[in-house]
């Protein structure tokens, strides 16, 4: 296959080592640690003493065609870093003090073992619960480990309210199509973009709450929207605020946030009213037409306009663009996800892509293929539970789609609940003695409510972190922590779609463990009868897998290896004609009815509303309009930069934090000059839950009604022990953001669309008792109660 491109191909052979002088060269695939949600294909440059010394993008690759970002490009100095965990440490002072003993590794697993068989003993195993972070190569390990090594059924996202990441997409896809779509720009495929001779160059691509090209997020790499664009493709940019892809775009749509299901009710009813459907794919293979009809009639463009705070005929002439551009492709993001309504906001867009027939189609929203069937996901070792074992998860008898599996994890504010509590959704009995938090660090940046998560924390007997870093978490709230590998430490295949990937070990870090090794040894004392006596080392976990998965063309990492890496299984378009999504062989798609849901059958048959609505946020300057009086700022959280992931590299000798030393808030400059914030300058922002403070960077673009935070600061220079526990509350919007206020499905929280003022620090209100980390750690500061969630019926409520 030739790739035009300006590489010398020959330099990099595909080979899986070579030699460039003293170096050596090894072919490879990048995914974590440090996370991301790619796993680019590179080259791993190592000394001779297997120190990694640089990394470049394998121009070979199908998948990044030889680029990285610079996270991946200055991969070395995190690898390297001096501060990074070398041995495992037990804690001996209090918690919060920072008082750790070195322990072997032996150690650390007795006293891990003898831990889970005592609460095993006394409260079940459905007393340990596992807790993972976003999407790394840690998801089959800690679900395999918790299944068959702990034995309890809980596992999910480490409290992020309303597992508002991914999940309530993925889930209300599996309602409605029985599968999950992502933007087709020909990734399925080694033979990409024209070298396809069937992939369709999309004509209009709507980027709705996402940033691509900083986050390429679930598994989607952001270059090739750019890659498409060079082709011909335009954009459509739903989002509050102007970003780098989105000034390139035809028409950007800057709406207020935490209201996409109105903006996506409002496109509907244009594009129905307007007869703009597509009437054949419509009548053909979807359900619940008439009643979408009749729904979207509750939503015209000029109140949709008034509620997303956008032009209305900027709304119409999108929408009528979308629906006539052939083919058009819908690319989503986080924000989706990030309210009370989440569910419902995916539900409305993916009624719009279901009726302007963009489906399965070339140069359209695709349905994934898992890599060849390997099932490395949160279902991996769920075989080794005990029978009732799943159905005790913490969430599934209040929610349905957890109850009746459309995903495979518990729900994250139930855990919060039932650490604070020791009682189950209903009441019943329920302790946690044991948190297992493996890839997160929930008081910088994954839980929502940080103050309210550190105290619950007080009430679990044991924990125990495994990271590459000792995170404020850590410091705070572990009783045990356990260093693990990087990915150039590590033998692994990669599954998160299309194509398989090997990961292959090329270094060793002090006595660092590869979340793997960690299970695999755990198991063979926890639970012999799960494992194979020869399976000892990842490699030799991944070949188990491998053998045992049944579409998996390789039966080795090795295989895989000799192969050039990678392998892209047979993708194939217009599945659901050809009866490629069912069980049962026929044509359709694989829900209730058969058809594209765009009223949901199943959530009819449960009492919930099967159809797309919107509901104001639940602080808002609608629904709380007294409240905004003090709070008149809407607050959307979390904007990722090209320099973290995450709480991650925020060392303070990195690139990153060289180039981005402080977390900085966007603001208008007339609405900071109204509040006497000047460019630059540190501010409180604040609202009824608590506060954190940022540094203010203008943005004109913005609506100046409306403010934009990062997340997961932490400073790793300061201080580790309370009360500053490396400043982590101080810079944190996750102050202000309630935990446990989820929407009926369980899914969606309002972490991108609540409120807040700002003012200015001064030496007046900044004293060091005046710090949000010495206010929680010494005080009990912040967690006000609810969020002022009230049932008072909003202005917009234009639910039945
Ligand atoms: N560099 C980097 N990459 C990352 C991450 C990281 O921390 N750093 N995190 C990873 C993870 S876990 C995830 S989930 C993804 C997230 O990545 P994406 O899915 O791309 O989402 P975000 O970056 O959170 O937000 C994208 C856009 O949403 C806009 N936005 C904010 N509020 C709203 C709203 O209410 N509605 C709409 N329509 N837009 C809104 C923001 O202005 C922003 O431009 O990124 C992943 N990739
Ligand atoms: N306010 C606000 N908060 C947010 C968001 C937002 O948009 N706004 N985004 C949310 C989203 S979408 C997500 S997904 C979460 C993400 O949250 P997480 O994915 O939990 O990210 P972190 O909290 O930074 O913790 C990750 C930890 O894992 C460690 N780590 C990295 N790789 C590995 C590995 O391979 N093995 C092990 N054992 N450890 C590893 C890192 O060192 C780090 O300490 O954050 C959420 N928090
Ligand atoms: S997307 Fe960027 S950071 Fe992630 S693996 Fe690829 S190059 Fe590295
Ligand atoms: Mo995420």
């Amino acid at each position: 296959m030739e790739y035009n491109n300006e590489y010398n191909l020959d330099l990099y052979p595909k080979k899986l080592h070579w030699k460039e002088g003293d170096l050596t060269a090894t072919r490879t695939t990048m995914w974590s640690g440090p996370g991301c949600h790619e796993g680019c294909q590179v080259i791993f440059y190592t000394d001779e003493d297997g120190k990694l010394v640089k990394v470049e993008g394998d121009p070979n690759s199908p998948f990044n065609q030889g680029r990285l970002c610079m996270r991946c490009l200055e991969l070395p100095e995190l690898v390297n870093h001096e501060s990074r965990l070398k041995y495992p440490l037990k804690r001996v002072g209090e918690r919060g003090e920072d008082k750790w003993e070195r322990i072997s590794w032996d150690e650390a697993y007795d006293i891990i073992c003898e831990n889970v068989r005592k609460f095993q003993e006394t409260d079940g195993p459905e007393s340990i619960i596992s807790m993972i972070g976003t999407g790394r190569n840690v998801s089959q390990v800690i679900a395999h480990n918790q299944y068959a090594n702990f034995g309890g059924p809980d596992l999910t996202l480490c409290f992020l309210s309303g597992d508002s990441c991914m999940l309530p997409r993925t889930a209300l896809c599996y309602v409605v199509m029985g599968n999950q779509w992502v933007a087709d720009m020909s990734q399925f495929r080694e033979t990409r973009y024209e070298d396809d001779p069937e992939w369709v160059v999309p004509e209009c691509i709507v980027l709705w709450g996402t940033n691509p090209v900083v986050c390429n997020s679930d598994a989607f790499l952001g270059h090739w929207i750019v890659e498409c664009m060079k082709r011909g493709s335009e954009l459509l940019s739903i989002d509050p605020q102007l970003t780098w892809i989105g000034s390139k775009a035809k028409y950007w749509l800057r709406l207020r946030p935490g209201t996409d299901a109105a903006l996506a009710l409002g496109m509907l009813n244009v594009i129905i009213n307007e007869d703009l459907y597509d009437h054949e794919f419509v009548e053909k293979w979807c359900f619940g037409f008439e009643d979408l009809r009749e729904r979207v009639q509750e939503y015209p463009p000029e109140k949709v306009a008034e509620i997303c705070w956008i032009d209305k005929d900027l709304l119409v002439e999108a929408s009528r663009w979308y629906a006539q551009a052939k083919p058009s492709t819908i690319q989503w993001g986080l924000a989706v996800d990030m309210s009370k309504i989440g569910t419902q906001t995916a539900l409305g867009i993916a009624c719009l892509a279901g009726i302007t027939g963009n489906i399965d189609n070339p140069g359209g929203n695709i349905l994934i293929d898992q890599a060849g069937g390997l099932e490395f996901g949160y279902n991996s070792g769920i075989e080794y539970l005990k029978e009732g074992m799943v159905q005790k998860r913490l969430g599934n008898s209040k929610y349905n789609l957890k109850k009746y599996g459309f995903t495979a994890s518990s729900q994250s504010d139930c855990i919060l609940e039932a650490c604070e509590t020791g009682k189950d959704e209903n009441g019943n009995p329920r302790p946690v003695n044991m948190l297992w938090i493996q890839s997160s660090n929930p008081i910088t940046n994954m839980g929502q409510d940080a103050p309210r998560i550190y105290r619950a924390m007080r009430n679990v007997p044991f924990i125990c972190v495994i990271d590459m870093f000792k995170t404020p978490f850590a410091v705070a709230c572990a009783d045990l922590v356990l260093p693990c590998a990087m990915s150039n430490e590590r033998d692994c295949v990669r599954v998160w779609f299309d194509p398989i990937r090997s990961l292959t070990k090329c270094g060793q870090y002090y006595e660092a463990k590869e979340d793997e090794q960690i299970m695999i040894d755990l198991g063979h004392r926890l639970n012999p009868d799960a494992w194979p006596e020869w399976v000892q080392t990842p490699r030799d976990y991944m070949n188990w897998r491998m053998q045992t998965a049944p579409d998996c063309r390789y039966d080795s990492m090795e295989e895989l290896e000799e192969a050039g890496g990678w392998h892209y299984h047979d993708f194939r378009y217009y599945k659901h004609e050809k009866g490629l999504l069912r069980s049962d062989g026929q044509p359709g798609f694989n829900t209730v009815t058969g058809l594209y849901e765009l009223s949901v059958t199943l959530f009819d048959a449960w009492g919930d509303d099967p159809l797309p609505f919107y509901e104001e946020p639940p602080t808002s300057p609608y629904r709380t309009p007294e409240l905004c009086e003090e709070y008149p700022l809407v607050l959307t959280t979390g904007k990722r930069s090209f320099e973290f992931f995450h709480s991650e590299w925020r060392q303070a000798d990195t690139t990153s934090r060289e180039l981005h030393p402080v977390p900085y808030f966007d603001i208008h400059p007339d609405t900071a000059a109204k509040y006497g914030v000047a460019e630059g300058q540190w501010t409180w922002i604040e609202n009824q839950m608590g506060k954190c403070r940022q540094v203010a960077r203008f943005d004109s673009t913005l609506d100046p009604r409306v403010i934009s935070t990062e997340h997961g600061w932490w400073f790793p220079e300061q201080e580790a022990a309370e009360p500053s526990l490396f400043g982590v509350f101080n810079c944190n919007p996750n102050n202000l953001i309630p935990q446990c206020e989820n929407g009926e499905s369980g899914y969606g929280a309002p972490i991108k669309c609540s409120i807040a003022k700002v003012y200015p620090c001064t030496p007046e209100n900044s004293a060091p008792e005046d710090q949000p980390s010495f206010q929680v750690t010494r005080g009990s500061g912040y967690s006000h109660g609810e969020s002022h969630a009230t049932d008072t019926p909003s202005f917009y409520d234009m639910r039945k």
